[in-house]
């Protein structure tokens, strides 16, 4: 296994109609998480990933599972949950920079994931361990099976990467976010926050303050997305920025952080150097912003390629 990544898959509703979701009468349903939007990311670049998880016993848990198995991700050490639904989840597309989310998932079956449902030797054999920091924002439960799941990677040397991904809602206090996300970076090798995620941890600071931040609460690699503009990022022996890639029109943002990460995490396997990992993770989250849909426009090994090639042209 490459990659094991933790956390919770929705049934996703979007109104076939952009504009206030309160009118939209038909929708399309699709498949979303940020854990397996970057596990399907990095099906379709040729890596094996595997997802631990739990699903209601009903037919939208059916129907993740289906599709998640699908694009290749092994989907062994998901549960299934008979007093719990699969969580839902609505994207409202008002406008292009106005998305807005809901979410319909407390004490959904993922929510009930505890420490005893993870297989120490499934995560002692991958590569790395990725984690965001939705999966503890769900539960107690879930907040310890990430701590377990760490323990398991320290025990065994697997490296671990993590992605903030604040999602405000889903946290009783922002010192609350603060205090776990923080303690969960602390553990990681690898952080990739946004700038607004480290703004939110740490206040108004510069960059570089920023990652010296991160790299003092314990990270060794710093890598800091700021948007359209581009990454920045900080080891212990070299930082640098990587411009982001131009898109003309953009379609749907959700899901580009996740096609970013599933772009660096891949270069991380391949031990490119880290300006051409994170360049190829700057392509993935452009891509990904023009189709509409998490996973729909995650590109394969062909057409990332492709895309860097024309962009050298
Ligand atoms: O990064 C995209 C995710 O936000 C989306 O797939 C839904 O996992 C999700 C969440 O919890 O917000």
């Amino acid at each position: 296994m490459d990659v094991v990544t933790i956390g919770e898959s929705m049934a996703l509703f979007t109104p076939d109609t952009t504009g206030k979701m309160r009118y939209a009468s038909t929708f399309s349903r699709k498949i979303a998480g940020a854990e397996t939007n970057v596990a399907i990311g990095l099906q379709r670049l040729g890596y094996q990933t595997g997802w631990i998880s739990r699903v209601g016993d009903d037919e939208l848990g059916q129907t993740l599972v289906s599709f998640i198995r699908g694009e290749g991700v092994d989907v062994s050490q998901v549960t299934r949950d008979e007093k719990a639904s699969t969580g839902l989840y609505f994207k409202e597309l008002r406008k292009v920079d106005d998305v807005r989310v809901y979410y319909y998932r407390a004490g959904s079956a993922a929510s009930r994931l505890e420490p005893a449902h993870i297989n120490e030797q499934y995560i002692a054999n991958a590569k790395y361990l990725h984690l965001t920091g939705i999966t503890p924002a769900l539960s107690e439960t879930c907040y310890q099976t990430i701590i377990h799941a760490i323990d398991i990677a320290k025990k065994h040397g697997v490296p671990i990467i993590f992605d903030p991904n604040i999602r405000e809602k889903l946290w009783s206090s922002k010192q609350k976010a603060r205090d776990v996300l923080l303690e969960i970076a602390s553990e990681a090798d690898i952080v990739l926050p946004g700038v607004s995620e480290a703004k939110f941890f740490f206040g108004e600071k510069s960059i570089d303050e920023y990652a010296q931040l991160f790299k003092a609460n314990g990270s060794s690699v710093v890598i800091l997305k700021e948007g359209s503009k581009g990454t920045h990022y900080y080891t212990d022996d070299e930082s640098g920025f990587v411009a982001s890639y131009r898109v003309e029109h953009v379609v749907d943002p959700i899901g580009a952080g996740d096609g970013f990460a599933a772009g660096v995490i891949s270069g991380l396997l391949e031990e490119l150097p880290l300006d051409q990992a994170i360049a190829r993770g700057n392509a993935i989250g452009a891509i990904v912003t023009m189709v509409n849909g998490d996973v729909e426009g995650l590109p394969d090994k062909e057409e990332i390629d492709r895309f860097l090639q024309d962009d050298k042209e």
